[in-house]
């Protein structure tokens, strides 16, 4: 009997664990790793891709390293980091992804790192919310939800950023 009921309230806690994850959305944790403040930028019209930017917390003592990232919005989702290149401000793909090192927190901003959904398969507007898978070496895969807020292409609330749309891809 003690049995039985244990089995239903974990099963109560499993059918529960995706909407609370999902209600949850601004600060998720995924073993020694939390996943806060995840926020994407609307698109300018004609625009193929979007950025989304978290912060990543890792308060273990083992490094991990975000190796991938999927969502339904794009055909393709990549990790990209910016690098200047002869006087221009040009972002490129991290094949490997993106170190998590003990102890640190990573934070992907706007003109940083960022989260890059290639091929959208629409705008994004403002108050969109962009659903996405993010896979870590060790501590595995975590759903998290982008949502979009500020301007088109602002660097920071109140900033914007030139020439998001003309930024050279490699
Ligand atoms: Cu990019």
């Amino acid at each position: 009997m003690k049995q039985t009921l244990a089995g239903c309230t974990l099963a109560l806690i499993l059918v529960a664990a995706p909407v609370s994850l999902r209600l949850a959305a601004n600060a998720v944790s995924l073993g020694s790793l939390k996943i806060e403040n995840a926020f994407a930028r609307p698109t300018p019209g004609g625009s193929t891709v979007a950025a989304g930017y978290v912060t990543i917390v890792n308060s273990g003592d083992v490094s991990d390293r975000l190796v991938s990232v999927t969502s339904d919005i794009s055909a393709k989702t990549q990790i990209h980091t910016m690098k200047m290149e002869n006087g221009v401000m040009e972002m490129r793909e991290l094949p490997e992804g993106l170190a998590i090192p003990a102890g640190k927190t990573v934070a992907l901003k706007p003109g940083g790192d960022h989260i890059m959904f290639v091929d959208i398969k629409h705008p994004v507007k403002s108050g969109d919310v962009i659903h996405a898978t993010l896979t870590f070496e060790k501590a595995g895969k975590v759903d998290i939800a982008f949502k979009a807020a500020g301007s088109m292409g602002a660097m920071s609330p109140g900033g914007a950023m030139r020439g998001m749309g003309g930024m050279k891809m490699q």
